[in-house]
């Protein structure tokens, strides 16, 4: 009998010994400590025994026991200790590789010229509107003084979702809602940009989206002479003091009298060169007189209030701007041209 418990001792302390994982460990001690396990069954035979001998062999028995559970739960500890190890092994992180670079974008050209604007219209006391791009043919039309047989409001040229919802042509549509919210609230002095839609075909200077900004200035006493000197005022801090303006007589059906606005070639000064074409101009914006019809219909009494508006392209003025030479690159997101700003 104590040479069996001897020799389950031993071979469970050699299994034991060799256990590669802690699934083996589980099923050794259920092999030799489990209720069905070796150590048990011989406590089963222990009956067979003289009775003085029982309870040596009982003692010898629950020793084994012991010593074989001490075992047991030192591999275990030896096992775990064995997978924390390899785990930090495996996660190890070298703080010296170099760290990913974040790519830090900058603001899209558009974006830098518009800011500077909204910069020096907020300087003279204009706040910024916006408006939505899906607009009714009253507001881009017929609020405006656009007559129903004007070519701006032909399919060929505006972009149509139903017989009376377009995309809209100008920005202008802002402007009018503004008038029409604000009959308790003048003065009016606001500048609106925005997207705005034609259907023109794309070519380097033509395309079907682009943006606009336009100025609103709704006061009594308000003179052609405050639209001058307001636009002098615009030139003058973007281009420099030199710049010059010149307006010439145009239609526009929203306001009376019009104008087509130039400004002296700020690479010759005026001289003539392949910048202006030879002719010392470029033509820069649109402007005129609010038509008293546009005021009435937006129920502001023109007889007491008047008001100048302007238009400008702002891809034109990007375009002369940083001398780029083709506008579709203003909306093609082409990283390569885009991070040149
Ligand atoms: C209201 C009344 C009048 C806005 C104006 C222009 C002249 C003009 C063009 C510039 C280049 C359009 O982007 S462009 O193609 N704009 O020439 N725009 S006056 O006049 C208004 C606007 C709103 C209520």
């Amino acid at each position: 009998m104590k040479d069996q418990i001897e020799s389950i001792r031993k071979s469970a302390q050699e299994a034991i010994a060799s256990v590669k994982s802690s699934e083996e460990l589980e099923a050794l001690r259920v092999k030799f400590l489990g209720k069905k396990g070796s150590l048990t069954a011989l406590l089963r035979t222990m009956g067979s025994l003289a009775a003085e001998e029982r309870p040596i062999v009982g003692a010898m028995v629950n020793d084994v026991r012991i010593f074989l559970e001490n075992e047991v739960e030192k591999c275990r500890a030896a096992l775990s200790a064995a997978a924390m190890e390899q785990q930090l092994a495996n996660e190890v992180i070298d703080v010296t590789m170099p760290g990913k670079k974040p790519n830090l974008g900058s603001l899209h050209p558009l974006t830098q010229v518009l800011n500077r604007i909204i910069e020096i219209f907020s300087g003279m006391g204009f706040s910024v509107v916006e408006g939505p791009e899906i607009e009714t043919d009253y507001y881009n039309f017929t609020a405006l003084n656009i007559p129903e047989d004007h070519p701006a409001r032909d399919t060929q040229d505006s972009f149509y979702i139903t017989d009376s919802i377009l995309l809209r042509t100008q920005t202008s549509t802002v402007q009018i809602r503004t008038m029409q919210n604000h009959t308790q609230k003048l003065p009016i002095r606001i500048i609106s940009p925005g997207r705005v839609y034609r259907s023109d075909n794309v070519d380097a200077t033509h395309s079907p989206v682009f943006t606009q900004l336009e100025g609103l200035v709704v006061d009594k006493g308000v003179t052609m002479a405050d639209l001058k000197g307001t636009l002098d005022t615009f030139a003058k801090t973007l281009y420099g003091e030199d710049a010059v303006l010149r307006f010439r007589p145009h239609h526009f059906p929203f306001t009376e009298p019009s104008a087509e606005v130039d400004m002296s070639c700020f690479v010759c000064g005026g001289k003539g060169c392949s910048v202006c074409k030879g002719e010392g101009w470029i033509e820069i914006l649109g402007a005129g007189m609010v038509h008293p019809k546009v005021l009435e219909e937006c129920g502001i009494d023109s007889s007491v209030y008047s008001g100048f508006a302007f238009g400008v392209g702002l891809e034109r003025i990007t375009m002369r701007h940083y001398g780029i030479d083709d506008m579709r690159l203003l909306s093609e997101n082409d990283m390569r041209f885009l991070e040149q700003f």
